[in-house]
């Protein structure tokens, strides 16, 4: 067995590929006092705070951070409705009763840890910075903020944004309202967990968009429960973040009660600017709200409401009729969006809710979509119910957050089409608190989508995005896939919008549109499907825990870049030695693409399984076409994919002209889009020269390949990673290889019963083997019986490759294996070929 130092050889090479891969050149610190590292859980997420472990930097933090001063930190308490509000027995969490308490204790923790020692809280008697301080107020807060921060920086800064600032040796952490002032302590102490310099000092940020939320579907789509298979609960508990209905031996654990991590799930918000939860899944249980759940739901705003969290309901058009509520119930006859019953039985629930709740945000609705009901049962549209919601809970200030999710089939045979058709008329007719709340994309969140037409479509209402945080398509909790840009590039998108006249209007990718400044709409919203659950991490992947991290930052600011916030993400997870940094970003880089490559190469949707959205079923046909696999790959003999051109379904006339004209022709549509649009010819010549068919398998080859360079990758940082996260992210890399290949080997099985050709052996990650002066690139050579099995030569179909014998085969008939290392387009790629000796009979010549 000839075997070579993998991780050193990896670690050299594969780091130069991918751009995130390079690290931040502002970074402070080099010394790495290497102390074996204690095991985690991934409870904190990544508010960790372990002390600073370069001893140069360590003093140079100490040096300016001797004190934390929050002034008044006690006196203005946000409202709280429940009496005795408590945290289990045995917390290690505490409730607060200010923002500016939430922000002074999180800088007491913070910078307690990672500098190693207690930085004590203090006065400013006589409105004097002590030297080192770290003052964090708002000018109503803090005399010291009031004197060293004139008015007019902040007032750019509106509700939300902070200010960062050095101040004759003190820091101060300044912000319009206590929330930014919560924002920018959380900033501050990311400067620190990122090795930022922190003096001198003068940073400021605000978000661009108002409204950062999750939509929390606590037990549907949920990978991050505490059971064996992360999907539910033990004892009693269902695997949602929130306990209301328990059982058994937790039951003493259902809300009015205060968990642990509901409080760290508020602190990582807030630590990123979420600033609203919708509580429950859009298929939406009416308990919610009953007058038991509010008095529950009360309990929990009371305890997410210092870190600015508020809560909003999913509900159900339906609900007036649901008998939990009689006797105030309805008729179905009554549900009609125009009648005063219907607007005042929902007033009525509004009202309850903002009684027990006086920050309550409003409702989520998906109606008439997927079996739920809604005011097309009763022959109006959707602005009609929307605009009745709105209306009655207008006079509380509450929004409507009204869902395009929709596919009635009858609409078009293509299901595509099918949102922009029920809204695209009504844009501009919906009420002043109404958000429409689209999908990223105009199917269902998979891993890459062309955007949904509605946002450059529906440029007279106000649009939220809905992105799902939540893996259900992208690898639940098994599959490493970082969703920074997906979202990127979502947002990012240019829909080449434009005005009444056809001139592209300046401001016009979805992220402006979301932000409201193309047509300057009032209000803004981005929404994420969150995922977190009752497992030990919060998220069922230590990887996940990335996503919701992401998520946050490009909410507060979508031009941000994915890959920065990446590197951010793993020096506060993971550490900072380079090899940690680098291995890991680079990972993440190309993780989504990866996916991409071996789940629905080439634009080719959603090819799931219907029983839960993992696994491959390219050959499923259900009750519905529009759920079916073979309604979107569309394979027959003479090609692949969803003809959606001017000749197919004319789906693409729903973009604006430029994307219209990209997309309907099969020439000049982006490669990995391509099926989107089209159904492609098996031997249809593509970029690289390659014909279809034979482009195609060797994706799925490099998205798997990535996989195993990935796992490669991770093992090279054994010594450098706790013991016990290094181990469970390795079984999981483990399990995520052999899906993806599954994916591979299942799909192009299926392909190729229709494009009648043979799987190419000339891929990017396949090799020529030579045994005996015999040469053969199939995995099997035939060698004379007695001739020498020793590999003499390996050739790399890509000559840029890298190709190393793993091990030699022993005899005739044997095997050996040989790994082939190249560059694809989103990253390294591994491949172990299995080179199989078959014995002829004949002599050695
Ligand atoms: C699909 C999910 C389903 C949701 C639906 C939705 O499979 O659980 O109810 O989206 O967004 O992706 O309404």
């Amino acid at each position: 067995m000839s075997s070579t130092d993998e991780n050193a050889g990896f670690g050299r090479r594969s780091f130069l590929i991918g751009s995130a891969a390079a690290l931040s050149t502002s970074v402070l610190g080099t010394g790495f006092a290497q102390a074996a590292t204690p095991d985690e859980d991934g409870s904190s997420l990544w508010l960790r705070y372990p002390v600073v472990d370069d001893p140069g930097l360590l003093a140079r933090y100490r040096a300016a951070v001797t004190a934390i001063v929050v002034e008044n930190a006690g006196r203005t308490k946000v409202h709280r409705h429940t009496a005795h509000l408590a945290m289990a027995p045995g917390s290690s969490e505490h409730l607060v009763e200010t923002t500016l308490q939430a922000a002074r204790d999180e800088l007491v923790r913070g910078l307690g840890g990672l500098l190693g020692r207690p930085v004590p809280v203090r006065d400013a008697p006589g409105g004097r910075i002590p030297a080192g301080a770290v003052v964090a107020g708002t000018p109503a807060s803090s005399p010291v903020i009031r004197r060293s921060v004139p008015a007019q920086d902040l007032a750019p800064l509106g509700d939300d944004g902070y200010l960062l600032r050095s101040v004759r040796g003190a820091t101060v952490i300044a912000g319009n309202t206590d929330l930014a002032v919560l924002y920018g302590t959380f900033a501050f102490l990311r400067r620190l967990q990122t090795r930022q310099a922190i003096t001198p000092l003068d940073v400021s940020s605000a978000p661009r968009i108002r409204r950062r939320y999750l939509n929390y579907w606590e037990t549907e789509r949920l990978y991050a429960g505490n059971n064996a298979t992360g999907t539910g609960g033990l004892n009693g508990e269902n695997g949602a973040i929130f306990d209301f209905t328990a059982t058994g031996a937790s039951a003493a654990l259902n809300l009015p009660v205060i968990l642990d991590r509901y409080l760290v799930a508020a602190r990582a918000m807030a630590s990123v600017g979420i600033n609203g939860i919708t509580i429950n899944n859009v298929n939406a249980n009416s308990f919610y709200l009953t007058a038991a759940a509010i008095k529950q739901e009360a309990a929990l705003a009371d305890a997410l409401r210092p870190y600015g969290i508020r809560l909003a309901v999913s509900v159900n058009y339906a609900a007036p009729t649901d008998a939990r509520f009689a006797p105030d119930t309805l008729t179905r006859e009554q549900l009609d969006p125009y009648s005063a019953q219907f607007r005042d039985w929902w007033a009525r629930r509004a009202r309850q809710l903002q009684a027990a709740i006086p920050d309550f945000i409003g409702f989520t609705v998906k109606a008439n979509s997927e079996g739920q009901p809604g005011p097309q049962d009763l022959g109006y549209d959707h602005r009609d119910g929307a605009n009745a919601l709105a209306a009655a809970v207008a006079p509380l200030g509450m929004r409507i957050f009204w869902r395009t999710f929709v596919y009635n089939a009858e609409v078009d045979r293509d299901r595509l089409k099918r949102p922009y058709l029920e809204f695209g008329p009504l844009d501009g007719k919906f009420a002043e608190n109404v958000f429409i709340q689209t999908k990223n994309g105009p199917l269902d969140y998979q891993a890459r989508e062309p955007v949904h037409p509605l946002f450059a479509r529906m440029e007279h209402t106000d649009q939220a995005i809905e992105l799902q945080i939540t893996q259900e398509y992208t690898g639940q909790n098994t599959m490493l896939c970082y969703l920074g840009p997906l979202w990127e590039e979502v947002l990012k998108a240019d829909t080449y919008a434009t005005d009444e006249h056809g001139r592209l209007l300046p401001r016009r990718r979805v992220g402006d549109i979301v932000e409201g400044t193309t047509r300057d709409r009032p209000d803004s919203a981005i929404i994420g499907v969150a995922n977190l659950g009752n497992a030990t991490n919060l998220t069922g992947h230590h990887f996940a825990q990335a996503n919701f991290f992401a998520f946050g930052r490009l909410a507060w600011d979508w031009t941000a870049e994915s890959g920065r916030i990446a590197e951010d993400w793993v020096r506060m997870t993971w550490g900072h030695h380079p090899d940690v940094v680098r291995t890991i970003v680079a990972m993440m880089a190309g993780s989504r693409e990866a996916v991409v490559n071996y789940q629905t190469p080439l634009g080719v949707a959603h090819q799931f399984r219907s029983s839960d959205h993992y696994g491959p079923a390219p050959g499923e046909r259900l009750s519905r076409d529009d759920w079916s696999p073979v309604y979107y790959n569309q394979a027959d003999t003479a090609g692949l994919g969803y003809d959606r051109s001017p000749t197919g379904s004319g789906f693409t006339a729903q973009y604006f002209p430029v994307l219209a004209a990209r997309y309907g022709d099969i020439d000049r549509v982006p490669e990995e889009l391509l099926m989107w649009f089209h159904h492609v010819p098996w031997d249809r010549r593509l970029r690289s020269g390659r014909i279809f068919w034979d482009e195609l398998v060797s994706r799925y080859d490099l998205g798997v390949g990535y996989v195993t360079w990935m796992r490669h990758a991770w093992d090279s940082l054994a010594t450098r990673l706790d013991a016990r996260r290094f181990a469970e992210v390795k079984a999981k890399l483990a399990a995520h290889e052999t899906d993806a290949a599954g994916w591979r080997d299942t799909c192009v099985g299926y392909w190729k019963q229709f494009s009648g050709r043979e799987v190419p052996a000339d891929g990017p990650l396949s090799v020529a083997v030579e045994v005996a002066g015999v040469s053969s690139a199939t995995g099997r050579i035939p060698v004379p019986t007695g001739a020498s099995p020793r590999i003499t030569k390996v050739v790399p179909a890509d000559s840029a490759a890298r190709a190393e014998v793993l091990a030699q085969p022993r005899s005739v008939p044997g095997k050996g294996i040989v790994r082939v290392t190249a560059a694809s387009p989103f990253g390294p790629v591994v491949k172990d070929h299995v080179v199989e000796l078959v014995p002829t009979g004949g002599e050695p010549g």
